[in-house]
Parts: C-alpha cells; structure tokens; sequence
C-alpha cells in the first residue's frame, strides 16, 4: 500500500524533483513564485507556533481540549492557498492552517475549544470557512449538497473562471469509513458537483491504523464511485497546491468532482487526551519527524538563495501571532450560563425555556453566591 505511487515534487531534501507521478502537475509546481513559497512558510510557521501555544494553554488549564495539526501543515497549506476567496471550504476539526489562510481569527478556534463558545462562527465573514465537525463525516454531506446548490445556481461552469464557484471538503483516513462520506462521495459523483475532497490520510484514527480502514489506496476508491482519485506526498507544500489547484479548476470549470489523498503524519497525539505511545511504534514517529514539512521547504528555499534574516523574520512574526492569541485567551471571559440554551433552536422553545428555568433555580438554591 505504501509503495503506490504518490504526487511528489519536492524530495525530502527540498530538491524539485517531480515522481513520475507530478508529470501532469510539475508546470503548476514549477511556476510557483519564491514569494509564493515563503507565503507558504509563513502560513506553516505560524500555524505549527499556533498549534504549540494552544497546546500548552489546554495543558495549563486555559483550554478543555486540544486537536493538534503538527505534522499536517502541507497538505493544508497546499491545498487552502489553491482555493480562491469564491470557494467554500468545509473542514473537519484539525483545519488550523486552513481557516487562517481563509481569513479565520485563530481565537475563533480558541474560543470553541475552550468551551466559551457555540462552535461558531460566520463562515460569510471567514473567507467562506465552515464550522468545524466533531462529528466524523457529517461534513462531507454538508459539502456536497452545498456543492449541489452552487451547480443548481449555476455558480460554476459560468464560461468565466473568475466567478466560478468550487467547494473543498476536508477528512480524515478514518473518516472515510463513514457511511456519510460514502453516501457524500455518491452523490457528488453522480450529481458531478464542483467539489474536492481532501483527505488528510495522517496514518491514524485515534489508535486504529489506516491499514485497518482499507485495504487499498484510499486514492483508489475514488474510481469507484467515478472520480478521479490522486495521491500525493502530503508534506510537500508545493504538490498540495499544484494537485488540488488543478482539481478545482477542473470542478470549477464542471468537469465534477476529484478526491486526493495526501500521505502525512498526525506528530502529536489525537488530541491532548490521547497518548499516543500506548498504540504506536516510537520509531515509526521517528521516521515521519525527519520527513517536516516545513523544514522541507526551508531546505528548498535556502538552494533557492533566500537568506536565514528572512527566516528569523518568518519566525519572530509567528512568535508574535502565537504571544497575541496567548494574552487574548488569558483575557477571555465566561459567557452567561444560560446562552448555552440559545442558538440550540433557530426559534424560541419550550424545552428549552424549561430547562432555563430548572438551572436557574437550581443555582438560586445556593443562596445567589454563584
Ligand atoms: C461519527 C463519529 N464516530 C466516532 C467519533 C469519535 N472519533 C473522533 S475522532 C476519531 C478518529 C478520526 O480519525 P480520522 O478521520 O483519521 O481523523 P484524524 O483525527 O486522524 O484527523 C473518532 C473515531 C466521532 N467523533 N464521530
Ligand atoms: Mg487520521
């Protein structure tokens, strides 16, 4: 299953070496500007600084829950800087990367995993950025009936690439177990929906291995429900966004929908609940470790003659983004406790407003001290 040929344009040095594999990508890699490529750096550094402070806000107690990207900053680099702002993206959980390129203030991740929030947060004044799914799956649906309505509207295939619409759903290896990514990937092939589905395949559901989920490429079973599948080396930046630029040009232009699956590595636990160690094999963790993403692109732009003030420049600022979004956490208050029964329905409800009344109550019984 390892051995089957994958999208790779940067080796593991950094040197632009397309597989066999990238020959109908390479031009698109090839014509990615240095300043492109540093922008890309930069998402990567300051998404990884994000991750590592969030990460120890949760472990200090500031944040309930953490969901990790280390490791996947490629592939969701890649894959978001080759959408366009008329695009709607719908992720998973561990989309960091994502929704900051998309416009997404990273507090807004904050705020959900702290728990002080609904799990919201406009998507129209968030580049078209959707919710982010705990439940596994669910999203791919969302994604293909929203992809069907810009198809009913007549959004995509217009004859003017500017304005065309496409849509790009993100999931994980596991997710694809899922009856409703399976049931997503139907219709969308059927329906020719101007869509791509991006499946980080990071090699682990929780404790269970991608090799339990398939039994082949899940690049493969693309075909299957009649679309073209690709897989790609998912920690390199460069075939992310030449792969999933090419596939959403193609479900802009209605030419339908496309899956990739992009070969990478979750480097942290499953979330800041999980440890890791008691499923997987320390040397397996090893050897992704040396295959980062980001210092594969460093190593590339260094032979590309960018200097290491440029670099520390990169670094110092994603230093700062992650020092901002620790000081705004730290000053982040409590929402009333009965907002939790807002927004459950679109309109006022009786249970709700039952349930409103039993806490109320419930915390008058100690005195009004709370
Ligand atoms: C429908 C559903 N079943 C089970 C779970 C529990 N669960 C949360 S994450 C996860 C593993 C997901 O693995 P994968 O799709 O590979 O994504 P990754 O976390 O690796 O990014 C499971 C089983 C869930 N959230 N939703
Ligand atoms: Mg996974």
């Amino acid at each position: 299953m390892a051995d089957s040929p994958a999208v790779s344009v940067l080796d593991e040095h950094g040197a632009f070496r397309p597989t066999a594999a990238a020959e109908p990508y390479a031009d698109r890699a090839a014509s990615v500007t240095t300043e492109q490529k540093l922008r890309f750096l930069t998402d990567m550094v300051e998404t990884r600084a994000f991750d590592v402070a969030a990460a120890n806000l949760q472990r200090q107690g500031h944040l309930a829950l953490w969901v990790s990207s280390w490791g996947q900053e490629a592939a969701q680099v890649g894959s978001a800087r080759a959408t366009r702002p008329q695009d709607t993206v719908f992720p998973a959980y561990r989309e960091h990367a994502v929704g900051m390129i998309r416009g997404l203030d990273p507090l807004a991740i904050v705020r959900l995993l702290r728990g002080v929030a609904h799990g919201t947060w406009d998507p129209a004044e968030s580049g078209n950025f959707q919710h982010y799914c705990l439940v596994l799956g669910s999203q791919t649906l969302h994604a293909t009936g929203f992809a069907m309505g810009v198809q009913f509207d007549g959004a995509t295939a217009t004859g003017d690439p500017e304005r065309d619409e496409a849509v790009i759903v993100y999931l994980g290896d596991g997710a694809t177990s899922q009856g409703d990514s399976n049931e997503a990937l139907v219709f969308a092939a059927s329906y020719r929906t101007p869509q791509v589905f991006f499946i980080q395949n990071n090699h682990w559901a929780i404790s269970v291995p991608v090799e339990r989920q398939s039994r082949v490429p899940l690049a493969q079973r693309a075909s299957g429900f009649g679309m073209p599948g690709v897989r790609i080396d998912g920690n390199d930046v460069l075939a992310a966004y030449a792969v999933t630029g090419s596939m959403l040009d193609a479900a802009r232009s209605g030419e339908g929908p496309g899956l990739i699956e992009a070969l990478t590595y979750r480097i942290g636990g499953h979330s800041s609940s999980d440890d890791p160690t008691k499923y997987r094999a320390e040397e397996e963790l090893q050897r992704w470790a040396l295959l980062d993403p980001i210092l594969r692109l460093r190593r590339h732009l260094e032979v590309e003659g960018v200097g290491a003030e440029v670099f520390d420049g990169i670094d110092a600022r994603a230093a700062d983004l992650a020092a901002d979004v620790r000081r705004r956490t730290l000053e982040l208050t409590e929402p009333p406790v009965a907002s939790m029964f807002e927004h459950v329905y679109a309109e006022p409800h009786p249970l709700m407003d039952e349930q409103l009344r039993w806490l109320q109550d419930y915390e008058a019984s100690f005195g009004g001290d709370r």
